[in-house]
């Protein structure tokens, strides 16, 4: 296979042509906060089975890029400790009575460093693979995510992880306006409401592709895996 030839693959609304040579894949927020259970997001009443069935196709098509020796990206969503980069109205939303910062049950919540702001240890990025912080919800907003993918002549993505209707959407709709390609595999997204799970997927590929394209990881690995 050569790396600048574009393989057709299986999506919605339309194959997407994915050129290995331009495309990373970006793991967004598999974190033991989020996906664990006893973390911070079973502490809010939310399901975690709905996000942990994502984890092991991640392991696959992970291992399989990998193998194809592409480029893969992981973020975290998380704070710095002192809270110097948290907006007032990200910390007090939800009226909560536990907020980001405080002690939780993997350490403080989303705090950089803390146990439960890391990434899960199926996915865990080896040493090569660059790991982006984010303090927001999309994982262009005050990163240096873009520089990275300039860096490597990237103009695609392939984006995975939790959840779908937020960061995982929120990522699309900014990679989308600067210009990227993106390719979301379904099995490999998820969310703690399965409603938003559906609609989350809908909206990226409604009205011809108006933020990109939906497809399964399994059509992903075969064509990586081809050449
Ligand atoms: C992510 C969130 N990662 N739901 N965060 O989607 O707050």
């Amino acid at each position: 296979m050569s790396l600048a030839t574009a393989i057709e693959v299986p999506a919605q609304p339309y194959p997407f042509e994915l050129r290995t040579a331009h495309c990373a894949l970006l793991i967004i927020d598999m974190q033991r906060d989020f996906l664990e259970p006893g973390g911070f997001g079973e502490m809010l009443g939310n399901d975690v089975s709905q996000l942990r069935r994502t984890i092991a196709p991640n392991r696959a098509l992970l291992a399989a890029w990998r193998k194809a020796g592409l480029l893969a990206i992981h973020t975290r969503e998380g704070h710095r400790p002192d809270l110097s980069d948290l907006p007032q109205s990200k910390k007090v939303r939800g009226r909560s009575q536990t907020c980001i910062g405080d002690a939780g049950p993997m350490g403080r919540i989303l705090i950089r460093g803390e146990p439960g702001q890391d990434i899960i240890p199926e996915l865990y990025p080896l040493a090569n693979e660059p790991v982006i912080d984010k303090p927001g919800k999309g994982a262009f907003y005050a990163t240096d995510l873009q520089l990275i993918l300039q860096q490597h002549g990237i103009t695609q993505l392939v984006v995975t992880g939790v959840t779908t209707e937020v960061c995982v959407n929120s990522t699309v709709r900014e990679a989308n306006d600067r210009g990227y390609e993106c390719l979301v595999p379904e099995d490999c997204v998820g969310s703690y409401f399965p409603q938003f799970q559906t609609m989350g997927l809908q909206m990226i590929q409604a009205q011809g592709g108006i933020f990109g394209w939906v497809g399964h990881s399994s059509h992903l690995i075969g064509a990586i895996s081809a050449g």
